[in-house]
């Protein structure tokens, strides 16, 4: 299973899911619009849909102006972008912008074999991976076995005949809408399950998508309720195997977050475990919508519980407002400052760890929790410092890096102060670091010691690599 490896689709750029957006597109704000998709890659998005499909519109100059200025964004552009239009010609002329892999949103198989297999050429052509729906001459397909036989015959079209590399395929076997009060779409969330369920375990390589929002479509307007039902969606569907999700990135709640009543309901929904299930979630949604204005801070509940609590608390959910209170309230108690990050900091980060890795929480998320760990980190510096044994005698040089492929930083960073309080001399070459790199830097300074940091599997293979490189320049 590759929970941990969920891929964020940021759906904020998109003139029909976003008011903002639109009116901002409409406006030609292009400034205000781009902020918008730099503020989806800051809240952990790790690919964009752009979609300009609006019929006030010039669709085709709005993509390809707004594409344009994403190129010279390094901050936007560092992530791959997903062209999205019903429309041929708006993806087309989006192509032609991109520079790099990019992911066309989307091909299928509506208008018959021929223009599948046009459109896919081209898609080739321009080295771009594509989104093909689970659609045909027949319609959009609805059940398990429906969405599977198109993507199946989708996938032998694009391997056999055209050529397509399977794993730039990703198929969207079409999330539909959920507790409508129709029965037949009672089904709707298990059926794109079990399809994904099938796709993965039978059309190798490829990849599965869907547009996560579109579950929770009859509850507009109550976001406390369609946030859990994204949640507990994504939460079965990714243990199915789907790989990537267009969702809002920075508005996705903690599985163990909702409120158990909540969760039961909204469970019973997606999993349509009972026919009464729909009313079930109605007779209690209201409760959650009058809730819905609070901020999070004035559910002051929390901030009663124990000091390990609550800063697990608040690393799980991300909130900032109370970390330095909080850490502050537990150097006091502990004679040593770096055991408030090796007990509570580290406990509540073990917690975010084991939450994502289960599924039960997103990247998005993660990022939100790695970044109060950092406000609490930088609070406790200044007395790790002082605390510190520093004389003037060197003990020696180390050199400290993230490996290549990597970038998880914040213990690479701690180990480098402890090391400094201890009188090391330390070169911290940063994450994403080659090993010729570290080679370098390390001949040219002289270091006594390299450090190597590194959280993800693949990270053991690069340090093995790097040591491999020590060993044949004869490092002792
Ligand atoms: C925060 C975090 C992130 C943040 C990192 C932010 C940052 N700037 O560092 C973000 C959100 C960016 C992130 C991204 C990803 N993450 Co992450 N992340 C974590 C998390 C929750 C906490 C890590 C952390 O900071 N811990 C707190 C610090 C203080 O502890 P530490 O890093 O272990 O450091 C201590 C020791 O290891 C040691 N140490 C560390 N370095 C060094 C160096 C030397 C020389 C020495 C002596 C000691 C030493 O000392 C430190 C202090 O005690 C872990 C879960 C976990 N429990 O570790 C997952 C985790 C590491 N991430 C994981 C994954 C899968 C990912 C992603 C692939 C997710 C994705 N789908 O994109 C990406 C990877 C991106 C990449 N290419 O690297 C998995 C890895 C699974 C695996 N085995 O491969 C974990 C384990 C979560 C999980 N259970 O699934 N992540």
């Amino acid at each position: 299973m590759r929970v941990g490896n969920f891929i964020n689709i940021g759906e904020r750029t998109n003139v029909t899911g976003s008011a903002k957006f639109r009116k901002l597109i409409e406006k030609e704000n292009y400034s205000e619009a781009l902020k918008i998709a730099r503020d989806q890659v800051e809240n952990g998005a790790q690919i964009i849909d752009i979609n300009m499909d609006e019929g006030m519109l010039d669709s085709e100059k709005a993509m390809q102006h707004f594409l344009n200025l994403i190129s010279s964004e390094p901050d936007i552009s560092k992530v791959p972008i997903m062209i999205d239009s019903s429309k041929w010609t708006v993806i087309e002329a989006g192509l032609k912008c991109l520079q790099g892999k990019s992911i066309v949103n989307s091909i299928s198989l509506k208008e018959g074999k021929e223009t599948f297999i046009h459109q896919a050429n081209l898609v080739k052509l321009y080295g771009s991976s594509v989104v093909v729906m689970a659609f045909d001459e027949e319609g959009q397909a609805e059940t398990a076995l429906k969405k599977y036989e198109i993507c199946e015959r989708a996938y032998n079209i694009l391997v056999d005949e055209v050529k397509f590399q399977p794993e730039d395929i990703i198929f969207d076997p079409n999330i539909f809408a959920v507790a409508t009060g129709i029965d037949e779409h009672n089904n709707y969330a298990i059926e794109f399950i079990e399809a994904t369920r099938k796709i993965k375990k039978n059309l190798e390589f490829s990849y599965v998508s869907g547009g996560v929002s579109n579950i929770s479509f009859s509850f507009r307007g109550n976001n406390t309720v369609r946030e859990a039902m994204h949640s507990v969606f994504l939460y079965h569907a990714v243990l199915a195997g789907l790989d990537m999700g267009i969702v809002n990135a920075g508005q996705l709640i903690v599985y163990e977050d909702i409120p158990i009543k909540l969760r039961d309901r909204v469970e019973d929904v997606i999993l349509n475990k009972r026919p009464d299930a729909t009313e079930r979630l109605l007779e209690i949604a209201q409760e959650y919508k009058s809730k819905e204005k609070k901020p999070v801070k004035e559910d002051s509940l929390w901030r009663s519980k124990s000091i390990n609590k609550r800063i697990s608390y608040s690393l799980v959910r991300g909130i900032s407002d109370f970390i330095v209170e909080d850490t502050e309230e537990a150097r006091k108690s502990i004679d040593n400052p770096i055991e408030v990050i090796e007990g509570p900091l580290m406990n509540g980060m073990n917690e975010v760890g084991d939450l994502f890795g289960s599924g039960k929480m997103f990247l998005p998320q993660v990022v939100k929790s790695a970044r109060v760990m950092k406000q609490a980190v930088a609070y406790l510096l200044p007395f790790i410092e002082k605390s510190s044994t520093a004389h003037r005698k060197s003990k020696g040089k180390i050199l400290l890096a993230t490996v290549k492929g990597d970038v998880h930083d914040i213990g690479k960073n701690i180990v480098g102060v402890v090391l400094q309080c201890n009188n090391f001399e330390v070169i911290d070459l940063g994450v994403m670091v080659p090993a010729s790199k570290i080679i370098e830097e390390a001949i040219k300074n002289q270091v006594d010691i390299i450090g190597l940091s590194g959280l993800i599997t693949p990270s053991l293979d690069e340090m093995q690599y790097v040591a491999a490189q020590m060993n044949l320049r004869k490092f002792k």
